[in-house]
């Protein structure tokens, strides 16, 4: 790349420090209670603690002995290795627009500054079915299906293996998260009946002006909780909720980074924080990374639980409707706009 596209540049207070602070405390827990046959009930409250005090302490927390299976990982991020490698023409094949936003894209802006990054984006559930527009009288769903590459072709068969163990750890980790909170096991099950989660697969190429771009510019996750995968590169950073440093999330091998989105700040009348992130891009290395957003129904109407609110602590938003706010928030990722896009403050009471 020769002359760089402008849209790139960070402003001066969001461009990466050279040096950057590995964050030690971010805790490493371990899912193995819950994945063996004859479950400890103590053993299932300590770790339920644990993950409330990850999930209010940094919103942030890994795990290991998750259950998933290291072969379908290893499939897709090879499945992933393959479609990047290929040539633009081909990517562009089965590009995602406005119309439908899943398939590959090469252009997205986060805050309205282009991310140095490429992506492919899929639905767990298809049809999705979310609202036709952000207007709020605007009753008309649509449904939304993935576009699959011809190349590779375990593409598909890779994805889709792969979302199914994610669900299944998606689910477990609501579980944990609803005990944390003193709530029943299944207390947040409903919600994802129907859902409008998806899979990205991040292609983070080497980047001639990693001191002015980033990969995926700074931002909290609109939904209730991602479960991420990243190879050994690194480059994921989280801002420290005890100083607002950004420090680096070492990568660990075979462990899930997982990170409480804004439907959970909501949700636990914010017990449990969002916290922002950003990706740091690597003048040299090529780096890749799996995020998958677990997000509920589009008629979801977001608010905090009744069971979490009273007199001495009053719900600190107002109810949302989730399938709106998603398609309004998805708007900002094809173009610059002039305007901040849709946020949880914006509904705070
Ligand atoms: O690549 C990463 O480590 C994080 C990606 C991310 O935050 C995103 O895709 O929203």
């Amino acid at each position: 790349m020769g002359e760089v596209d402008p849209s790139f540049i960070q402003d001066l207070e969001h461009r990466p420090k050279p040096q950057t602070i590995e964050a030690e405390g971010i805790p490493l827990i371990d899912l193995s209670p819950i994945n063996s046959p004859d479950s400890d009930p103590n053993a299932v409250a300590s770790l339920a603690a644990e993950i409330g005090s990850a999930s209010k302490n940094w919103g942030f927390f890994q795990v290991t002995n998750h259950g998933v299976p290291l072969k379908f990982r290893e499939k897709i991020h090879l499945a992933s290795r393959k479609f990047f490698a290929l040539p633009k023409e081909e990517k562009k094949k089965v590009l995602r627009d406005e119309v439908n936003p899943y398939g590959y894209y090469d252009t997205e802006h986060t805050k309205n500054v282009r991310d140095w990054k490429e992506v492919f984006d899929f639905t767990v559930q298809e049809p999705m079915v979310i609202p036709a527009s952000h207007e709020p009288d605007d009753q008309e769903l649509k449904e939304l299906t993935n576009q699959w590459p011809e190349y590779p072709p375990e593409m598909r068969e890779a994805c889709e293996e792969y979302a199914a163990e994610m669900q299944k750890l998606a689910f477990k980790l609501m579980e944990l998260i609803a005990l944390s909170l003193g709530l029943p096991r299944n207390r947040f099950h409903g919600f994802f009946k129907e859902q409008t989660t998806f899979i990205r697969l991040n292609y983070y190429p080497p980047c001639p002006i990693a001191d002015l771009a980033l990969g995926v510019g700074r931002h909290k996750d609109a939904g209730a909780l991602t479960i991420l995968w990243q190879d050994e590169v690194g480059g994921l950073q989280v801002k420290r909720k005890t100083d607002g440093e950004w420090v680096l999330v070492k990568p660990t091998p075979d462990a899930y980074i997982i990170n409480v989105g804004d439907i959970i700040q909501v949700w636990s009348n914010e017990e449990y924080e969002s916290v922002e992130h950003r990706v740091q891009v690597n003048s040299e290395k090529e780096r890749f990374s799996i995020p998958f957003f677990f997000n509920p129904a589009h008629d979801t109407l977001v608010e905090p639980l009744e069971e979490l609110v009273n007199e001495q602590n009053p719900a600190k938003y107002k109810a949302y409707n989730w399938g709106k706010f998603f398609t309004n928030r998805k708007r900002s990722n094809y173009k610059k706009l002039e305007v901040e896009n849709i946020q949880i403050h914006h509904f705070k009471n």
